[in-house]
């Protein structure tokens, strides 16, 4: 075992470390935002300056204090889109945009300007019925609909723009070119990270200088926020105190901490609001870390005792704050008006793009292990299912297949003959996944080293040598996949002439693509090591796995010259990632705290677009016993990713291992899945062509019920089924929710009904896990009349069909 290895199993068996990991307080761009904000200097616009292209409208805007000259731009985009564009107008240098989310340049809609008084300007749209309504001083934009303003962008003052400035050294003169709200003094340099930046034994040196941005945006009777995944946390956002901001930042945590707001592997910086009558969503492209501070004013009612001997009530609404902050890059914003969650769904996916379509079998069960030994551990598994009558389609490998983590090889020694295996795997219409991480080893008899390194294609150090780091090959380098180069030699590996032993049932699995780097700061990578174009890794941290998956599906589709779907498994994820293939909540535990948060966290995936997620069935890391593991197979039956997995100290656990009674209702569990394979096919198909979640939280099928809002430990897979999964120990009765007062709502199993708008008590044993069928017109009598069409389908292996 390598060195490197060792460490990390170390950490493997303790919960997280919290030096490891900043919190908000170790951030220094968000210290640079609090110090400046408590000085308040305002920003205003020149609307003398305002020019009228053919896309977008643009004007001025600049703040007294530190004499900075931004140039905004406001767009109109097909569907009731806003998009707000804020940079510097003359940057030292570029400031990176965030290239390849947006699906297609987004069409544009011409907007009227309509004069205001001297002091503002409005641009509407060309129904009128959307309205932008800037004000000059100070900076102000109201986003009005139908003559109600929903949304205010920096009513609270806390547009921040940093200026890239020539590093102190090279100055000329000092004076008169810093951002004077700023205190720039010596002795404050420490605590404001400009130009450098330590958090333990690590220095960031920022050649940039300060570069950070951030804007406030006000929901005005919003109450009710989602999104901005991945975090451990709730599905409706929390209000975030002082230091506890949600934190977008993609990182490998094992064994992440619940309830918690730090980064995991993922972001989407998207998120949408709700409130009776409209959904409101605002999608923040920039890859760069990120921090989303969330303030919501409940409504209250004032007696305004000054109006003279009458006493006058006003009522003043709800209204929510949010503030974003990056690190660095542009301000892009835009606003997605619904008014319905489903016109938002489609104006996000019009932007980022819909739910790849996946491959049939995927849609199955995966099973999954770090490690299966060698081919003949892979046999016995196989082999186990059929013998206990038990339907799967897939069987993975980690990283112990390969030749020292050399991914693209085969252990000579475990895996002889790989293509016998998957013929085995093949005579029964089954899949395999293996994995491919993007560190590489520094070998250079490693052909896949040999022929990056010769190319330049690995990111690079500050120096200009190739990015050096640690992970379980030992020292590697970094593929850069940034770079389009990169991206179009990595897919070409996957040809079957290339990947020397893959098949065309060998599927691929992307992980520790954050990127996760043992031994670097928050294991991860330094941020000024440097990509393709000279940008360095703080500019896109957050895209970097987003890139690996897109050229993983680009090298299957071309493998197999095009006419197949791909499946593409990914730990990292950005906006957009959804074309890819699926997500997975990497390293979770064998605990019912980590089973029930599971519902959370995927449905917060699923309304930010990545809808074929799913979370390690069983709990990756410790031993889950026979009764939480039953109660992991039935939630995760009916959760889109379905796969069991679990960590290399573990005891074996397919599901045959806890006696006969358990492997019956684990049985159970998955045959029900592979029943509604038609019903999950149909609703991955509407995913992929209307743009609508599979996995649903209440509020979108139920939008005008307050009391759905705030549901999280049931959901609803497409309209027609509700899904209250069992996440308690030793339960006895679950407390249903069922919403919608005009609703019949079925048991599927015993077909009692109930009407909505109740909460029904259900009596539970461990064959029960709860779901209710939810009847409605059109919906789901259509998707019953599939199903009976194609009832021979149920307990088949769907990939002989
Ligand atoms: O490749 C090994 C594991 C994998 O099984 C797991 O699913 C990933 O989330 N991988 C992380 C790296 C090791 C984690 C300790």
């Amino acid at each position: 075992m390598e060195a490197a290895e060792k460490k990390e199993i170390s950490v493997e068996n303790e919960a997280v470390d919290k030096s490891i990991f900043k919190d908000c307080s170790k951030i220094a761009f968000y210290r640079r935002h609090k110090q400046r904000l408590s000085k308040k200097s305002t920003y205003r616009a020149l609307l003398n300056s305002v020019t009228t292209g053919k896309d977008s409208t643009r004007f001025q805007i600049i703040n007294e204090a530190a004499k900075v000259s931004l140039l905004a731009e406001v767009y109109g985009i097909e569907g009731n889109i806003f998009r707000l564009k804020i940079n510097e107008e003359t940057p030292l240098k570029p400031r990176y945009e965030v290239p390849d989310v947006l699906t297609n340049k987004p069409s544009t809609v011409r907007l009227t300007s309509c004069s205001g008084d001297t002091g503002s300007l409005v641009l509407a749209n060309g129904k009128g019925d959307l309205k932008c309504h800037i004000t000059a001083n100070p900076f102000k934009i109201d986003l009005v609909s139908e003559e109600e303003v929903v949304m205010s962008i920096n009513s609270l003052g806390q547009l921040y723009f940093e200026q890239l400035q020539i590093p102190l050294n090279q100055r000329a003169t000092k004076e008169n070119e810093e951002d004077a709200s700023v205190d720039n003094t010596q002795e404050n340099q420490e605590e404001l990270g400009l130009w450098e930046e330590k958090f333990g034994k690590f220095v960031d040196v920022k050649v940039n200088g300060p570069a950070s941005i951030g804007l406030d945006f006000s929901l005005h009777g919003f109450e009710h926020l989602y999104g901005i995944p991945q975090h451990a946390e709730s599905h409706q956002l929390k209000n975030t105190s002082d230091g506890d901001a949600y934190r977008l930042y993609n990182l490998d945590v094992y064994g992440y901490k619940i309830h918690n707001k730090m980064g995991i592997y993922g972001s989407v910086p998207y998120l949408l609001a709700h409130k009776l009558g409209r959904t409101l969503g605002i999608f923040w492209l920039n890859a760069s870390e990120t921090l989303v501070e969330i303030n919501t004013e409940p409504a209250v009612k004032y007696t305004l005792t000054q109006m003279g001997p009458v006493a006058a009530k006003q009522k003043v609404g709800s209204r929510t704050d949010v503030h974003w902050m990056s690190e660095s890059g542009i301000i892009d914003v835009f606003l997605l008006t619904g008014p319905t969650p489903s016109d938002v769904f489609k104006q996000y996916s019009y932007l980022t793009g819909t739910q790849a379509m996946p491959p049939l079998f995927s849609l199955g069960y995966h099973q999954c292990r770090w490690n299966y030994e060698d081919e003949q551990d892979v046999k016995a598994v196989d082999a186990g299912f059929d013998e206990h009558d038990i339907p799967y389609d897939v069987m993975w490998l980690d990283i112990e297949h390969t030749e020292g983590k050399r991914y693209f090889t085969w252990d000579k020694k475990r895996f002889p003959n790989p293509q016998r295996m998957q013929e085995l795997l093949r005579s029964k219409k089954r899949k395999l996944v293996v994995i491919s991480d993007p560190h590489i080893k520094i070998d250079p008899n490693y052909s896949v080293y040999a022929k990056a390194k010769e190319q330049g294609f690995f990111v690079r150090n500050h120096e200009g040598g190739d990015f050096e780091g640690v992970c379980w090959p030992g020292l590697s380098s970094y593929l850069d996949f940034t770079n389009p180069k990169v991206r179009e030699w990595y897919s070409s590996l996957f040809a079957f002439s290339v990947y020397q032993g893959s098949t065309d049932i060998l599927y691929i699995w992307n992980d520790m693509n954050e990127p996760s780097v043992f031994r670097g700061p928050e294991q991860t990578m330094q941020k000024n090591a440097i990509h393709h174009g000279n940008w360095e890794h703080r500019e896109l941290h957050n895209i970097y796995g987003f890139y690996q998956q897109m050229a993983t599906a680009e090298g299957l589709i071309q493998r197999s010259k095009g006419k197949e779907r791909p499946f593409v498994l990914t730990r990292s994820f950005f906006a957009g990632s959804q074309k890819y293939g699926a997500v997975w909540t990497g390293d979770n535990r064998a605990k019912w705290s980590y089973l029930k948060i599971s519902i959370p966290m995927l449905l917060t995936l699923s309304v930010t677009g990545i809808s074929f997620c799913g979370a390690d069935v069983g709990g990756f890391d410790g031993n889950p016993e026979a009764e939480l593991l039953v109660r992991w197979y039935q939630a995760g039956a009916y959760q889109p990713f379905f796969r069991g997995h679990a960590t290399r100290n573990t005891k074996r656990r397919e599901p045959w291992l806890f006696g006969e009674e358990h492997t019956r209702l684990i049985r159970e569990a998955i045959r029900e899945r592979y029943a509604l394979l038609p019903y999950w096919y149909s609703l991955f198909y509407s995913a992929h062509v209307a743009s609508l979640p599979v996995m649903r939280p209440l509020w979108v099928e139920f939008p005008d019920e307050l009391k759905t809002f705030g549901v999280e430990d049931e959901f609803m897979l497409g309209s027609a089924l509700l899904v209250h999964p069992v996440t308690e120990p030793k339960a006895t009765v679950v407390d249903v929710f069922l919403p919608g007062s005009n609703e019949v709502w079925y048991d599927s199993k015993t077909f009692a009904h109930w009407e909505g708008a109740c909460v029904i008590k259900i009596p539970v044993a461990l064959d029960t896990e709860q779901y209710e069928l939810h009847y409605t017109e059109n919906d789901f009598r259509c998707q019953l009349s599939n199903l009976e069409e194609t009832l021979p389908f149920i307990y088949l292996n769907p990939s002989c069909l």
